[in-house]
């Protein structure tokens, strides 16, 4: 019974997913959904994300939390709306609250669309939301046996981005063990090693992305 409860959870989650999808394919906006642990940098490299492509892609953000608007403020400190979801208490962002959203925000003219998800390592990788691409974050002071204890988040994202390599020398962190174990899970992942605090490595998941959004725009 339980089981039939949960399908049905997922499945009316597809089919607003599935909507979403098709308001941002009405406005040709690439729609980004960034995973992570709480604290492991997701509001950070939106920000940095939104300078590196700046005076090129038109960008709105959704920010998901259990309760606060404190990430939403950041982002509209930068001029770029934002949208706050509270979620009051449920552990991940289902497809309706970004409905909810995409509805409220203006998005004539936006290009891309990043969603930041609820602190979570677990449930954010069961909804989809109808973006276009699954990015979570590890941060090094994590640890790296993250993969073998939350495996659907790993392979079900299409980038990995290894946060807070500035911290590096002060850890453990094998960051070459880590991309061979994602990488036997999901040979698909892209993975990009980078620090908020000290800019290293951004340009590189910038390029990427800007590629990625300019190559949907053009239908390829
Ligand atoms: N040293 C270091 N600190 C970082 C880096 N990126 C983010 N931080 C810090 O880590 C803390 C958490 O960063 P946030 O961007 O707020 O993390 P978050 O994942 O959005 O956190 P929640 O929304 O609360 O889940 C802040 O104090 C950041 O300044 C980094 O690359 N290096
Ligand atoms: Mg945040």
């Amino acid at each position: 019974m339980e089981i039939e409860v949960l399908e049905g959870v997922f499945d009316a989650n597809e089919i607003i997913a599935g909507k979403n999808r098709a308001i941002l394919d009405g406005c040709g906006a690439f729609m980004v959904n960034v995973m992570a642990s709480p604290g492991a940098g997701k509001t950070s490299v939106i920000l940095k994300t939104l300078e590196g492509v700046a005076g090129g892609l038109s960008c709105a953000v959704v920010e998901g939390d259990i309760a606060g608007k404190v990430d939403s403020e950041r982002v509209a400190e930068t001029g770029v709306p934002a949208i706050q979801i509270n979620t009051g208490g449920s552990c991940h962002l289902e497809a309706r609250q970004v409905n909810t959203a995409l509805e409220r925000l203006d998005l004539e003219g936006v290009d891309l669309v990043l969603v930041e998800n609820v602190g979570n390592l677990v449930c954010p990788a069961e909804f989809r939301l109808g973006e276009d691409c699954k990015v979570m974050i590890l941060s090094v002071a994590e640890g790296h046996d993250k993969p073998l204890k939350y495996p659907l988040m790993f392979s079900e994202s299409d980038v990995l981005l290894v946060n807070k390599i500035d911290l590096l020398p002060y850890t453990d962190f094998d960051v070459d063990g880590l991309k061979d174990t994602v990488r036997r899970m999901n040979p698909r992942v892209r993975i990009f090693e980078m620090s908020c605090r000290t800019g290293e490595g951004i340009d590189r998941w910038v390029d990427w992305l800007k590629e990625r959004v300019e190559k949907r725009a053009e239908g390829t």
